[in-house]
Formats: structure tokens, sequence, C-alpha cells
């Protein structure tokens, strides 16, 4: 018997699909796949895609060192790497898939159903999985089998009538008309939803314009900054953002509601325009990251439109022995703040809705989230908040006490040296240098700045916005040629000078002299 004729139904050499169509083959049921859960989800609930649900619980589950090396390698640009990673090994798989399935499509067929699973795992190990949450993942597995089995049919050269014998060509032309056509799909499909959120931020910058103020924040004064400072207030577009998101949580305010449980005596459940309907106050806030190295720039100050948090606490009532407040994010995130600071009569927590004379951004928490004064942002500023619980901190952890971050954040005193910037050159004589300097709740009472090692002298303090504010410093410098190794320090308004000793970020943040060199010639 000759193994060419083979038994009867073996595969013969003619069942084979070539090569390169046979991995091409494989990349395509599994970008169908992709594609088809995307854009279900996209519809239905986007938190069920199955490729970004993965790529959320490779975030959730990833040891605490991974995700520190992925902060402190790749910064604000992890989530683009982690995409990328994501992408490049789910190539190689769907390639490798097809390369398996040259006769049979059973070997493909498994890879698929097993990526499939995958991403079903993760859809239903989501801290926001719902039922709905399913389809998308069903669909792609079924998309992705079909796919698969069609085009491997299709593309089996031989005698059989119903194979077509496709050439490179055709399954290259068809291939890339399918991925133009879904790429179109799913293009209008995000701009429908973007016009969607865009169309309920107005509403709610509209409400915000219309409501009266029961307090409102001044103007910033000319004398609060020099002319070498930085904007006092940050806009929008360059305020700071720092998140877990993969994609922003795209809730439109009707859709919003916040549940305030756990250990109160009543229950609260608010909604956007019961928020709108209750004293709004504006406050000038300078938020801050914990992962702020000394000198970054994961700092910025807006003024905030909300809700006082402490009045809506007060009004479900704490329970004694409650001392979290655990808030989560639409999207599963959470932030545990004391109950005693969020308590404190001038603390100013607010539940915010408007951010610098308009509705949130949707990256910076559209509709509502919460802003803490003095506290750094991952134990106080939950974006996209929907659900805060009165709970114990021995009862439930927050997302980043869990991976080795500090159960307290207050923020610590800090200064930085903005102008001019390290390694400039500067005409020697009087050097004009400016900075910021920050001490939450407290506020600044002193900057000082240290020449090459020097005797520290004082800095000029522009005028105080208020003690959750930074407060903007300038001096004139005199620089003889050569390099200069300039250092800042600031003292709180308790007296206390900010540490020279460096801690890094982790687990509550940094501290040390901010120093720049300046090269005066
Ligand atoms: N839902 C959600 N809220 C969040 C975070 C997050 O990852 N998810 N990160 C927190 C952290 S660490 C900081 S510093 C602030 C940053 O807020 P911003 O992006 O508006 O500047 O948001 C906080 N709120
Ligand atoms: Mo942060």
């Amino acid at each position: 018997m000759s193994t060419t004729t083979g038994h009867p139904g073996a595969p013969t050499r003619s069942d084979r699909v070539p090569a390169r169509p046979a991995a091409l083959i494989g990349v395509l049921a599994v970008a169908a796949a992709l594609g088809a859960g995307h854009l279900v989800a996209a519809l239905l609930s986007p938190a069920s895609s199955p490729f970004l649900a993965v790529g959320d619980a490779t975030v959730r589950l990833a040891p605490p060192w991974l995700v520190e090396f992925a902060k402190s390698t790749f910064g604000t640009a992890d989530k683009p790497v982690l995409i990328a990673g994501m992408a490049v090994v789910l190539l190689a798989a769907a390639a490798g898939a097809g390369l398996l399935a040259r006769e049979r499509t059973a070997p493909a067929t498994a890879v698929v159903v097993v990526l499939g699973l995958l991403g079903l795992a993760a859809v239903v190990t989501s801290p926001s999985f719902g039922p709905a949450d399913l389809v998308a993942p069903a669909v792609a597995i079924g998309v992705g089998v079909l796919v698969l089995r069609r085009l491997h049919a299709l593309a089996l050269p031989g005698p059989a009538p119903r194979r077509g014998g496709l050439t490179r060509r055709q399954l290259l032309v068809g291939s890339s008309a399918l991925a133009g056509f879904g790429a179109l799909a799913a293009g209008g499909l995000g701009q429908l939803l973007s016009a969607r959120l865009a169309g309920s931020r107005q509403e709610v910058t509209a409400a915000l314009r219309a409501a009266p103020l029961a307090e409102r924040v001044a103007p910033v004064p000319a004398s609060a900054t020099f002319p070498e400072s930085i904007p006092f207030v940050t806009s929008n577009a360059e305020f700071y953002r720092i998140d877990t998101a993969l994609r922003i949580p795209g809730g439109t305010a009707a859709d919003w509601s916040l549940r305030i449980h756990g250990m109160v005596d009543r229950e609260l459940v608010l909604t956007v325009d019961d928020l709108l309907a209750r004293p709004l106050l504006e406050r000038r806030i300078t938020m801050l990251c914990v992962s702020n190295e000394v000198g970054g720039d994961l700092i910025s100050t807006a003024d905030f439109i909300g809700v006082d948090l402490r009045s809506v606490l007060l009004e479900a009532g704490v329970r004694p022995g409650a001392d979290q407040v655990l808030s989560t994010s639409s999207d599963g995130w959470t932030a545990g703040t004391p109950v005693d600071v969020l308590m404190e009569p001038d603390r100013g927590a607010l539940l915010a809705v408007g951010m610098n004379g308009e509705a949130l951004p949707p990256e910076h928490g559209f509709p509502v989230r919460m802003v803490v004064p003095g506290l750094y942002g991952f134990v106080s500023a939950t974006k996209w908040v929907t659900d805060i619980e009165l709970t114990t901190f021995d009862a439930r952890q927050a997302y980043w006490l869990q991976r080795g971050w500090s159960e307290r954040a207050p923020i610590k005193t800090q200064s930085r040296i903005d102008t001019p910037s390290g390694l400039r050159r500067v005409p020697a004589g009087r050097v004009p240098v400016a900075g910021i300097a920050w001490s939450q709740p407290r506020g600044i009472s002193r900057v000082e700045l240290q020449v090459d090692g020097g005797a520290w002298t004082d800095a000029q303090l522009a005028t105080e916005v208020s003690g959750i504010t930074w407060r903007m410093w300038r001096a004139e410098l005199d620089l003889a040629p050569g390099a200069h190794v300039v250092a800042v320090r600031a003292t709180d308004a308790d007296g206390v000078v900010q540490t020279a000793e460096r801690a890094d970020v982790v687990p509550d943040g940094a501290t040390g002299h901010h120093t720049v060199t300046i090269t005066a010639t």
C-alpha cells in the first residue's frame, strides 16, 4: 500500500492546506473571534470584551513585583505595552494553531476554544461580572470556530466539489476586506458610544453651570504665582492621570448610581440628579499620586465641584466600629479611606461631579469620583465610584493594600524645583529659580534653597491659596560660572521641616530633597 493513497478517509498530500495560508487562517479565525467578542461586548457590556478582560485579569492577578516593574519601566505606557504583549502572544498562538491544522481543523479548533475559555474565565472572575457578560465570550468562540472551519474548507486544494481551492491571493483579498469591514463596524460603534458619553457629559456640565453653588472658590490671586511658576490650576487636559483601567468605564450619568451601605444606620442610594439637588461646593484641591518620585509630575490642582462626603456619611449614620470607607469603581478597583479622616469637620472630602467648570472628564472619573484633600489618590480618590461600604480595615483590603502598599497614606511634605530645568545652561549671575511646595492639608510656611551643599537660604513664598493646595515659591541665586547643585526643602505650617532622608515611593510615598544641576556660563 503506497503512502500517498492511504486508507479511505486518511488525508493525502493534496488534503493539506499549504503552510502560509494555514497560519493566516489561524490568525484570521482568532482575529474574527476577538473582533466579534469585542463588538458584542461594546453593545452589551464593555467589560465583557474577552481580549480586554484577559488584560484586566492579567493586571489583577499579576504579582506585585511584576506590577511594580511594569510601572517603573513603562510608566503610564504600561497599558499599551501590556496590550501589545498580549497581541504578540495571541498572534503566535493563532498562527501556531493554523499550522497544526493543515489537514484537520480539530487541533486549531481546540486552540480557539481554549483561548475563548481563557477569555470566558477572565470575564467571569471580573469584579464587575454579570450574566450578560457571558454573551461576548460565547459569540467569540462560535465565530472563531466557524471562521476557522469555513476558511479551512475553502483553502483546501483538490477536486472535492465544495472546496474552493482558494488561492493565497483570494484569501488575502478576502481577509483584508473582512478586516476592513470589522474595523469600520467597530469604529462606528465606538463613535456611537462616545457620542452618548459626550452628550451625557454636556448635560451634566449644563446642570453644573445652572446650579447655584453653595460654596465657590475665589479666582487665584495674581500674588499666588510668580512669572516663572507653572499654572496654579491645572487644565483638565494637563491633569495627571493614573489608574488601572485598560478602557475608561463609559457609563452615562443616567446609568449611574452610588450605594452607601455596610456598617451604617440607613443605606443610601444616590443618583447624579440626587447629587445635583444637594448643596454643591467648589473646592480647589491639589491631588497627588503616591507613585510620584521626588521631582516627579504626578501632582495637579483643580477646582472640583461636588457634594460634601462627610454630610452624606452623617446622613447614612456611620456605626461605631467602622474604621474604613471602602469605595469601589464601576470597573472593580477599590480604595480604603480611614473613617476618622473623612469625618474630620474641616477635611473637605468631596463626591465630585465637576472639574474646572465642567463635568468630570471620562478619564478622571465621569460621572462621579471621590477627592480627599491630604491623602494620596490610591487610598482616597476613587474614579467612577459606584459603591461605598462602611467596614473595617481588618475585614476588607483595598486594591493596592493587597499589593504591598500602605493602609494609611497621608501626603508627605515635599517641594520641587521647576525652573530652570536640570542640566540647562543659564547665564551666570542672578539666576531665577522657582517651583512648588506642598503639605496638604496643613499648608507650607517656608521654602529654602541650598547651593552646592552650603547654607540653606529662604525662598520667597507666593500668597497661600489654602492648605490643601500647593504653594508657589521663587528665589534668585547668585551663580558663578560652572555647574551647581541646587536643593530645595519645605517646612509645613506646623514648623516641621521636610525630611532629607530618601525613601522609595513604595509603600507610602517618596521623600528626600529634589535637586537639580544648573550650569551657569
Ligand atoms: N477607579 C479607579 N480610581 C482610581 C484609580 C484607579 O486605578 N481606578 N487610581 C487612583 C490613583 S492611584 C490616583 S493617584 C488617582 C489619580 O486620579 P487622576 O487620574 O484623576 O489624576 O486616582 C485614583 N482613583
Ligand atoms: Mo496614585
